[in-house]
């Protein structure tokens, strides 16, 4: 029988189970101590802190997964959170699980969250525990109750200062100071994506394993793609330039209009496949809907470290600094030339 040619040349059968016993063993805790390749203390904090939001991710998933079967999952709970938004029965599940988790890390001191008015703190963690989690615990609730994709979104900072009275003013600082961020879609396959600053990696839940394991690393969004993601129903809140820009979208071939209500699903499909996420200001609402420190911050973290852009309008969201926690703001976010060419109707009209 003739050969492949040599650039052809398949893997033998034993090469290609080695390279899948490897994958199966690059689990997330592993993979984060050979993104920084040491095992100093702060790597190993890393590697821990990774460990913890891997498990909340597991314990939501399951959670989820069983939820049409369960008394007292779905649905809401009467009450209203800090964002004047009903809160689902979800979402306080979600928010204590990683309180939870991190509780038992020792590693972290506070935990700030959509669904709390304040950070939480863990007395038994500070001063030790110098990291600080903004999460937040599900993003999407809306599709909670219709099986549909959500998420949860997280960032890890370093605290830094005495804080003292329990104000977390250093959290009030830019995206920039992210140690680590990334999100958990919770979709046909449980996903987490996190970067520490040294590219996008993502895992796939296996379930039979109870870990995530490494489907690809060094993620790269594409320069541009087909997706634009708005909640078109907000039209006539928008100012004219994004207007403007969908108007552009609608009558120029190659975009298609993809939004699920979750951002971490719309945006992990334009991380792959390409085009950009836009929740603007909206005339009423000028600094929009979506939170800066637990949303739009770690989202943006990792879409610039695969190469992407995330911005209000005018200024990166990375560089912006809150003036409060729950601060709000408007996001454009995905590859770099599509955010481009919504900046330029915002910057010159067309
Ligand atoms: P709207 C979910 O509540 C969320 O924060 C994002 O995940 C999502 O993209 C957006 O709000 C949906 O908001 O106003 O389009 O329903």
């Amino acid at each position: 029988m003739a050969r492949a040619p040599e650039s052809l040349e398949l893997d033998t059968n034993e090469e290609v189970a080695d390279k899948a016993l490897d994958r199966d063993c690059t689990t997330l805790s592993r993979h984060v101590l050979q993104q920084l390749q040491s095992f100093s203390p702060q790597a190993q904090d890393l590697s821990a802190l990774m460990n913890r939001i891997a498990l909340a991710g597991k314990l939501i998933a399951r959670r989820l997964s069983r939820a049409g079967l369960m008394e007292g999952v779905l649905g809401f709970t009467g009450e209203v959170n800090v964002q004047g938004e009903s809160v689902k029965k979800m979402d306080v599940y979600a928010n204590d699980v990683f309180i939870s988790v991190f509780k038992q890390s020792g590693l972290v001191c506070r935990l700030a969250s959509e669904e709390m008015e304040k950070p939480y703190y863990i007395p038994e963690n500070c001063p030790v525990g110098r990291y600080t989690l903004l999460y937040d615990p599900i993003d999407g609730s809306s599709n909670t109750d219709t099986n549909l994709s959500l998420g949860s979104i997280f960032a890890i900072r370093q605290q830094e200062g005495g804080d003292l009275n329990n104000e977390a003013a250093d959290l009030l600082a830019p995206g920039q100071g992210q140690i680590a961020a990334g999100y958990i879609l919770y979709g046909p396959s449980t996903m987490l994506v996190y970067t520490i600053g040294r590219g996008v990696h993502s895992f796939t839940l296996d379930p039979s394993l109870g870990e995530f394991i490494l489907t690809e690393e060094n993620i790269r969004i594409p320069e541009h793609g087909p997706v634009y993601s708005v909640n078109e129903g907000n039209f006539w809140q928008w100012d004219e330039p994004i207007r403007e820009y969908v108007r552009y979208v609608h009558r120029t071939e190659g975009y298609t209009a993809r939004y699920s209500g979750a951002m971490v699903s719309d945006i992990h499909r334009i991380l792959i496949q390409g085009g950009v996420f836009l929740y603007p200001g909206t005339l009423p609402k000028p600094e929009g809907k979506l939170r800066l420190l637990y949303e739009s911050a770690p989202l943006a973290f990792v879409v610039e470290q695969a190469g992407g852009r995330a911005t209000t309008g005018h200024i990166d969201i990375l560089d912006v600094i809150p003036k409060k926690l729950h601060q709000r703001t408007p996001l454009i976010i995905g590859s770099p030339k599509d955010v481009a060419k919504v900046e330029s109707f915002i910057q010159n009209g067309h």
